[in-house]
């Protein structure tokens, strides 16, 4: 095999995001762009002669052409052994799964996850380590470092690999495996759930459902497992056929994006149980007839009775939440007298508490929920977990939520974001938030008193590694609190996240309407912030 060392100029914008270097198609496909970051990667590990690569992505507008130029790359590199979903697919949680069983070196995944996809739009490309899990900081920032210096890259010349057949081929020393992106996943999932309840639960019409896969990864995963393993019937699962472009919409699990189960499941003839999926299969949306749970209150909820679970009938080590998320786990883990975790967003900060055992289940108010079975959070396993309470409590979800509420009481929770905003004024807003740091502790906005006022910054117990500046937090004497903070998923400007959340313990309050619940807080984020007043904006673009 001949191997071409290729002569490059560095990018200065390689930086990795929340979850990888995400970046518009086109970008990709500047000169050299791809194969600098992936060279700069694999020039950051200590090693990759004679390692296994796994390799897969959500099937995005150019993940084939990406997975064609990261295997004749990796054959350069020295790797012996690529193992790769057919088709280029593994959806994130797959693909941390696959890492972990053949325990391989590493793995790539493709994906710019919720972000729309297409000739136009986002692609992306993420370095998973051999526990299954993102590359912690340490890393991104060293692929970012050798990005910025680096002058050439290699690559082997050998035809394109086909990708659509299951098997194993050896190419000079290099060994590439195709696999089912599927069965390995699914069989996981069954070492979890109990799927005998299940099928009795849905063959008896007890839990109907609908699931939306957003033409996104999940398709093939909810039809082997919900369908075929299950026994669910053929139309539960929608929008269930991967699209390069996501048929033109955001595969984002929400009420705004996922509207066509948003409006079945608030519509006359819904079924007991409602759930979408995003892009690369790692988020998830849950709602009932009538309700949806709030990702913070999914956690939450999963938290308290995860006893029900086969997987989890042990109890828990502890539980771990990202800083914005509310903290609705943070009062079952006190109840039960359960360790709990604030990281900053972004799954990497979970895998270090769940290597080390501290954790079993974690989560992010970003429709992201996971636990110790894999190193990245995982839709259809929050999907399954939901469904498996729901037939053990044979309540419907309503039920389970208002019960819980009554328990704990109800932690109000929104999320309003800015899309697009001028990145100098996104880094104004930012600058003027900080500026009033130090001022606000002790001051009194109408019923809210101010307890703290911080950059939140973490010191990870594990290592002792510490991530500053992850976010700007106000908390109120009552536990209200209010959080802002910049996207680093976003591909165009910048995107201001405002998280608010206020705590409500009396239960004849509990069904009130978040915006209308918060809409003190609401005005105090934007005299705090003046997003409205510096980009003239009057409403936030998505509203979670
Ligand atoms: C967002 C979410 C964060 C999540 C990240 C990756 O990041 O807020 O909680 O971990 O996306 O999820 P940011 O920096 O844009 O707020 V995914 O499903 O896009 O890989
Ligand atoms: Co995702």
């Amino acid at each position: 095999m001949q191997i071409n060392t290729i002569t490059t100029q560095p990018y200065s914008d390689q930086n990795p995001g929340t979850s990888g270097l995400r970046k518009k198609v086109r970008v990709f496909q500047e000169k050299g762009y791809l194969e600098n970051f992936v060279q700069s990667i694999f020039d950051s590990l200590d090693e990759t002669a004679g390692k296994t690569l796994v390799l897969g992505g959500d099937g995005r507008y150019f993940n084939r052409q990406a997975i064609q130029t990261i295997i004749k790359m990796a054959a350069a590199n020295g790797f012996s052994e690529l193992i790769i979903g057919q088709g280029g697919l593994l959806s994130t949680p797959a693909a941390s799964h696959i890492i972990r069983k053949c325990e391989a070196y590493g793995g790539l995944i493709l994906s710019a996850s919720h972000n729309p996809g297409g000739p136009d739009d986002d692609f992306g490309i993420k370095y998973n380590v051999g526990n299954g899990g993102p590359a912690p900081e340490k890393y991104t920032n060293a692929f970012y470092q050798r990005s910025l210096t680096i002058d050439s890259y290699r690559i082997a010349e050998m035809g394109d690999v086909d990708l659509d057949t299951i098997g194993s081929t050896q190419i000079d020393r290099l060994k590439i495996t195709i696999i089912d992106p599927v069965s390995d996943y699914a069989e996981l999932m069954q070492s979890i759930f109990d799927f005998n309840l299940l099928k009795q639960s849905i063959g008896s019409g007890y839990i109907t459902l609908r699931f939306d896969a957003m033409h996104a990864i999940t398709g093939p995963y909810a039809k082997r497992i919900l369908v075929d393993m299950l026994g669910a019937p053929e139309e539960s699962v929608i929008n269930a056929t991967p699209l390069e472009d996501f048929g033109g919409h955001h595969p984002d699990p929400n009420l705004a994006h996922a509207h066509e189960l948003a409006e079945l499941m608030f519509g006359p003839h819904a079924p007991i149980f409602g759930a979408a999926s995003d892009g690369d299969g790692d988020r998830n949306m849950i709602t009932g007839s009538q309700i949806f749970v709030t990702p913070s209150d999914s956690l939450a909820i999963m938290a308290a009775n995860a006893r029900l679970i086969p997987a989890y009938a042990k109890g828990l080590s502890g539980v771990a939440r990202s800083m914005p998320t509310s903290q609705a786990v943070d009062r079952v883990a006190a109840a039960y007298k359960l360790p709990c975790f604030e990281t900053p967003t972004g799954w990497k900060f979970f895998g270090n508490l769940l290597d080390a055992g501290k954790i079993t289940l974690c989560g992010e108010e970003s429709f992201g929920t996971g636990s110790d079975h894999v190193r990245e959070k995982d839709g259809l396993w929050a999907v399954l977990f939901w469904l498996n309470l729901i037939a053990r409590k044979r309540q419907p979800v309503a039920d389970i939520v208002h019960e819980h509420w009554q328990k704990f009481g109800r932690d109000i929770y929104s999320r309003h974001d800015y899309e697009a905003v001028e990145t100098e004024i996104a880094n104004g807003i930012v600058e003027h938030l900080r500026n009033q740091l130090p001022t606000l502790p002790g001051q009194t906005f109408g019923e809210f008193t101010v307890k703290f006022a911080d950059e939140f910054s973490y010191a990870d117990p594990v290592d002792d590694s510490v991530s500053k500046n992850q976010g700007i937090r106000v908390g109120f004497t009552d536990g209200s609190r209010i959080v802002f903070r910049l996207s680093g998923t976003g591909t165009v400007g910048a995107t201001l996240r405002i998280y608010l959340e206020k705590f409500e313990a009396d239960p004849a309050k509990h069904d009130q309407d978040a915006q209308e619940a918060l809409a003190e807080l609401i005005k105090l984020a934007e005299q705090f912030c003046e997003v409205k007043k510096r980009t003239g904006r009057t409403a936030p673009n998505v509203i979670t």
